[in-house]
């Protein structure tokens, strides 16, 4: 039992609950040991969203607002963590959801699914083909859903995903705490910020921000000026 004024109550809680949905399956083990690196990250900017990050969460909005087909491909993370701010966020954009998973079973897809539908989530289902061209699991996907996407959004995901997503044309939107991760330096938009903050306030400004061309957009992003920025933020902490 955690105490309600313990001073690291919130994190306590979510590091319990991500516990339970490893023992579950939904998380797999190794998604608590990337729990942890995004914790230690928060910490050093502050476990607060920036200012240059809501500023790449506003143009977040503006990008999925002018994207026709955008997809969330959601793995079990970020399923266990923000299942409700991602039902808001789909509820006010329309966005697809997709579950992409790098330990991918069958039974675990079916409950990261269960787990988004059980709260309002409506989850892209079908047959995955390997449209995207990676060795492992994450390249398998849907026809109508990441296959076809021309802008998609990853959260929680260090690895090669998003340079074969960026080689294949598509505006790739970034959620992750860490500004050197390869994810985040690859993406269009890295959103250096935790999840459950991001995704709130990117849902937020989607109620603002206004649509334009999604291409010419996205090639007016500076994205090393985001990670810069976040590692500044980190620096400075640090002295
Ligand atoms: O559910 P699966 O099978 O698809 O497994 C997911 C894994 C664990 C494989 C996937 O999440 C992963 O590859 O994790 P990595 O490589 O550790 O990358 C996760 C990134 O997300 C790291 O850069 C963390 O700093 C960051 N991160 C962790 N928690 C958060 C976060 N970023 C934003 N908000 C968080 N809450």
């Amino acid at each position: 039992m955690i105490p309600k004024n313990h001073p690291r109550y919130k994190s306590l809680m979510v590091r319990e609950s991500l516990a339970a949905a490893a023992r579950s399956g939904l998380v797999s083990l190794e998604g608590l040991a990337a729990h942890g690196r995004g914790e230690a990250f928060d910490y050093l900017i502050g476990e607060r969203t920036t200012a240059s990050a809501a500023e790449a969460e506003r143009l977040a909005s503006r990008l999925i607002l002018s994207a026709v087909r955008p997809v969330f491909s959601v793995n079990g993370n970020c399923a266990a963590l923000a299942a409700e701010e991602i039902a808001v966020f789909q509820k006010r954009t329309g966005v697809a959801v997709e579950v992409n998973l790098f330990h991918r079973t069958e039974e675990r897809m079916q409950q990261v699914a269960d787990h988004l539908a059980a709260h309002g989530v409506e989850v892209l289902m079908g047959e995955c083909e390997r449209l995207v061209p990676l060795a492992h699991d994450r390249g398998l996907c849907l026809p109508e859903g990441i296959g076809s996407a021309d802008l998609i959004l990853v959260a929680l995901e260090d690895g090669d995903r998003c340079e074969a997503l960026r080689k294949m044309g598509r505006v790739v939107i970034a959620i992750d705490l860490n500004p050197l991760s390869r994810t985040a330096r690859l993406a269009t938009l890295p959103i250096i910020d935790e999840l459950t903050r991001a995704l709130p306030a990117i849902t937020e400004a989607c109620g603002t921000e206004m649509a334009g061309d999604l291409h010419t957009l996205a090639a007016s992003i500076d994205n090393q000026k985001f990670l810069a920025d976040a590692l500044r933020e980190m620096r400075e902490r640090l002295a």
